[in-house]
């Protein structure tokens, strides 16, 4: 079937927090190149994000931040629209689920199907704290796990185990609004009966899209094999797009029912801004629906979504839903609580003007069909043997010798030989190739096939050897260099998706406009006689010493963020003997001098004295102490633990701290005066 337009989505992140390197892989990344090379193919396509800023998510972020929802979203809406627009990823319109025209959108929705008598109506009993008068959802609720004994698991999982829960597996639950017991009452909510439609998403996604990738294909088998339940469509919740029934009062839509719809409001704003009409791109049968999203959606793009859509009856489904899985970072899982990422907003600042390196990285070692990983050695080494050493030096090799032989204006193509003729050819093969593998949402073989084009022109170069050749033959010179450039003007097509501003560098080095993706192939792009600007370097070598930073940066996180320090009540560690225990040489010691460690929110540079000496210790206490409340003060130190580099500082030794599960926080201190030295034991 041949499509008219296309509305592309990428999943809408929460604004709980910024993004990271995992959400522009897994995501934001391969939907943009996707749509830039359908926009380089004149398709009339829209692509659609926007913030996800309803829901439990953000309820307890405000609650761990101390500040209302509505700050949350706020902070968090803008912080992650400039991360996108900086990382050039190309959204028609960027919305956020707080918008008028979103609420209204849902709330009809929602009103749609249940006048149409969609949902069932089933009440049941669940856990309510007195004290707060409000229902709690899972995540509010911590207890001793069943399968563990982890005395703070959820009541959706436990995180010491894994295993996913129910709020009453818990025992001894608590509330956490009020740390007390809560109780069980009845409620009432509205479900989507998923089981009425598992025959139908048997034959939409297990016989009609067989063509999705295996990961998403599987997962969805998975799902439905093990047959759908009901799910409730509302919450107890006071943050929310409201049910909008009478007898639904205090009660918000599910966020699940309402995120996705924020792809069709943001298509109402952007077409309301735009003059245009949002209908066909949501309910014409020859619009392309494509969802990109992480492999955690997919239960909700391809099976929940559709269901609602299905239901409505006005809409299209889903073509495709190319889901990623997860990027790693340096051999461990990317965790937002334990400050394990990288996050985009820093990188910009660290790493300013690199937004196509990581771009490139990311794309080059994409979660396609397995998790993979992060590191900083690889970005360096990507960057400089593949994007400095292959794309950069060709393009730069072909200017300068242009400059250098033709005063910077392109020379004519004269007669062509073999090797110039397969190199013709070659050149004009390319773009079916590469386009197919983004039709097929291969975007590591696409970006692959896109260097093949550079590696082709070092080739030529380095077989032709114009600056040998250039003694005896000019003319051909101007062959090998027109031809060269030639190329160069198709990798600023071909490359445009993945690069676009090295793209945009490269198009004002030849002196050429925007082409389109119908140009690439061709070999007259240049017209003899361009002049061409001054080679710019696009892109420049990584030292050792900026990657390193970011691996001591991320080392420091690691022991700022120690989980054992997280975790409440946490069962006991293993025995020791009192040989263990004699090991440890702990002693009293005095704060001399503190101060902040740059670049570090939780780090002191502290020196203490010991009784021994004054000695250098960088402790994770910056959140609780000033550097002025923490000097003077009487510590506790262990002595003999082997020096450790922290963010460049050598700390030796370690200040032992308490702490509960309330997160008091202090310093250990004899009740008498104890001077520097006095032993611990
Ligand atoms: N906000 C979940 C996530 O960020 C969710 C996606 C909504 S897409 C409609 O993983
Ligand atoms: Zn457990």
């Amino acid at each position: 079937m041949s499509f008219k337009r296309f509305t592309i989505t990428a999943a809408l992140p929460y604004a709980n927090g910024p993004v990271h390197i995992g959400h522009l892989a897994g995501v934001y990344v391969p939907a943009d190149i996707y749509v830039r090379y359908m926009r380089l193919q004149e398709k009339d396509v829209l692509f659609i994000c926007g913030s996800d800023e309803l829901g439990v998510p953000i309820t307890l972020r405000a609650k761990k931040e101390g500040i209302s929802p509505q700050d949350v979203v706020d902070r968090y809406h803008a912080m992650i629209a400039k991360s996108f627009e900086e990382f050039g990823i190309s959204f028609d319109h960027y919305s956020r689920t707080s918008s008028p025209v979103h609420w209204e959108t849902s709330s009809e929705f929602f009103k749609k199907l249940y006048q149409d008598g969609v949902f069932t109506e089933e009440s049941s009993k669940q856990y309510f704290d007195e004290e707060s008068q409000q229902f709690l959802a899972d995540r509010y609720i911590q207890g001793t796990c069943p399968n563990c004994g982890f005395a703070a698991a959820y009541g959706d999982q436990c995180e010491h185990c894994g295993s996913s829960l129910s709020p009453t597996d818990l025992k001894q639950p608590k509330s956490m609004l009020s740390g007390k017991p809560p109780v069980l009452k009845e409620t009432k909510h509205w479900y989507l009966p998923m089981d009425q439609y598992e025959n139908w998403l048997r034959k939409y996604i297990l016989e009609d899209h067989r063509e999705w990738k295996t990961n998403v294909y599987g997962q969805c088998k998975s799902w439905i094999d093990q047959g759908l339940k009901p799910r409730a469509m509302t919450r107890d919740l006071d943050w929310g797009v409201p049910v909008p029934l009478e007898e639904a009062k205090g009660k918000v839509l599910y966020v699940w029912f309402d995120a996705p719809i924020g792809y069709i409001s943001a298509t109402k704003e952007w077409a309301k801004a735009n003059n245009r009409n949002w209908e066909p791109y949501w309910k014409d049968s020859d619009t392309r629906l494509i969802h990109f999203i992480g492999k955690d959606n997919i239960v909700f793009h391809c099976i929940i979504f559709p269901v609602i859509l299905k239901a409505h009856g006005d809409y299209i489904l889903p073509d495709n839903v190319p889901a990623n899985e997860f990027l790693n970072l340096e051999g461990d899982k990317i965790s937002t609580s334990r400050n394990w990422a990288v996050w985009l907003h820093e990188f910009l600042e660290e790493l300013p003007g690199k937004q196509d390196v990581l771009r490139y990285v990311l794309c080059a070692n994409a979660p396609e069909t397995k998790d993979n990983d992060f590191t900083w050695k690889e970005f360096q080494a990507r960057n400089n043997n593949e994007l400095v050493a292959i794309f950069g030096n060709f393009i730069n090799r072909a200017v300068v010798l242009t400059h250098k032989y033709f005063d910077g204006q392109v020379p004519p193509m004269g007669k062509t030989n073999d090797l110039d003729t397969e190199i013709l050819d070659r050149l004009a093969e390319y773009p079916v190739q590469i386009g197919g593998s983004l039709e097929n949402f291969k975007f590591r073989e696409a970006l692959n096939q896109m260097m093949d084009v550079a590696r082709m022109g070092n080739k030529y170069l380095a077989d032709t050897e114009p600056w040998k050749v250039i003694k005896q033959d000019k003319q051909r010179v101007g062959t090998i260099l027109n031809l060269s450039l030639q190329i160069a003007a198709n990798l600023s097509i071909l490359a445009d998706p993945f690069l676009p501003r090295t793209c945009e560098k490269l198009r004002a080095i030849l002196g050429i406009d925007k082409l389109k993706w119908a140009d690439s192939g061709k070999q007259n792009l240049l017209q003899t006689g361009n002049q061409l600007e001054n080679a710019a370097l696009l892109f420049e070598k990584i030292e050792d010493s900026v990657v390193e930073q970011q691996i001591e940066k991320l080392k420091a996180s690691k022991l700022e963020n120690n989980p054992d320090q997280q975790v409440q009540t946490r069962p006991q560690k293993p025995e020791i003997t009192f040989d263990d225990f004699l090991k440890l040489d702990i002693r009293i010691g005095k704060v001399v001098s503190a101060e902040k460690v740059a670049k570090s929110k939780k780090l002191l540079k502290l020196v203490v004295d010991t009784g021994l000496e004054e000695r250098v210790i960088v402790s994770g206490i910056a959140q609780n102490y000033t550097p002025e409340q923490a000097v003077g003060q009487t510590v506790t130190v262990l002595l003999n633990l082997m020096p450790r580099k922290i963010m460049g500082i050598e700390s030796q030794g370690m200040i032992l701290m308490a702490e509960d599960a309330d997160g008091r926080f202090g310093f250990l201190q004899p009740d008498k005066e104890v001077k520097p030295g006095g032993e611990v034991s």
